[in-house]
């Protein structure tokens, strides 16, 4: 919601604003997987996080649903170009899950149901920057955009908000992912163009 009424041309302005450089806007949602998309049923879902001393704890989906649900509403950016302006999710904060996590770790190694994996640092997964979601516009997540559920990190490139997510590593050293091992910026923040390795 703005703060401010402003007329149409008002808020196109404002919009292109706020797209990071090299981006363009686009009002459809582009799927890009770099597989097939696997079929992952809610009545086996498990979502795992594993910490640095390697003691696991696992949510069922009926488990995730009863956690405090968040709304977040925000902007993606996918590396090759186009954004997207004022997406809304349903979703589990990080924060939240972490709270029942033993853990010290600085770096975290996300895992897919499939192949998938990416990397972040703890501190871009926690202080209300990342969710598991399961909603899109109000409605299940469709599996092409990673259903039934994905991680939502928006403040970086949207290769790092890994779909069908599965679980995540906690780790005292950083581990590259899939994308990230084949040429794509070990960090990805849209806003310095960090697209790929040495960006
Ligand atoms: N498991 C998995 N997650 C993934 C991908 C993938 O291929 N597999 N692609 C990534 C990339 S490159 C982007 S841009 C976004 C695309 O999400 P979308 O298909 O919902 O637009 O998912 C990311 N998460
Ligand atoms: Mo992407």
């Amino acid at each position: 919601m703005s703060l401010f009424s402003r007329g149409f041309r008002g808020r196109r302005s404002a919009q292109e604003t706020r797209l990071p450089p090299g981006q363009y806007l686009t009002e459809d949602f582009p799927v890009l997987s770099a597989g097939p998309t696997p079929r992952v049923d809610t009545d086996t879902w498990v979502f795992t996080i594993t910490a640095e001393s390697g003691q696991a704890t696992s949510w069922t989906w009926p488990e995730f649903l009863a956690f405090e649900q968040e709304h977040p509403h925000t902007d993606i950016h996918c590396v090759t170009r186009w954004s997207k302006t004022g997406t809304h999710w349903t979703g589990v904060s990080l924060d939240t899950l972490l709270a029942a996590v033993d853990t010290a770790a600085d770096y975290a190694l996300v895992y897919s149901y499939g192949d998938y994996t990416t990397n972040l640092p703890m501190e871009d997964l926690t202080g209300g920057q990342a969710w598991i979601v399961h909603e899109y516009e109000d409605e299940p997540l469709p599996p092409e955009h990673g259903g039934p559920a994905r991680l939502l990190v928006p403040h970086l490139y949207f290769w790092k908000s890994a779909k069908w997510v599965r679980g995540i590593r906690l780790l005292d050293h950083n581990e590259p992912g899939f994308w990230e091992l084949a040429g794509y910026h070990d960090y990805g923040d849209p806003w310095r163009e960090q697209r790929y390795w040495g960006d």
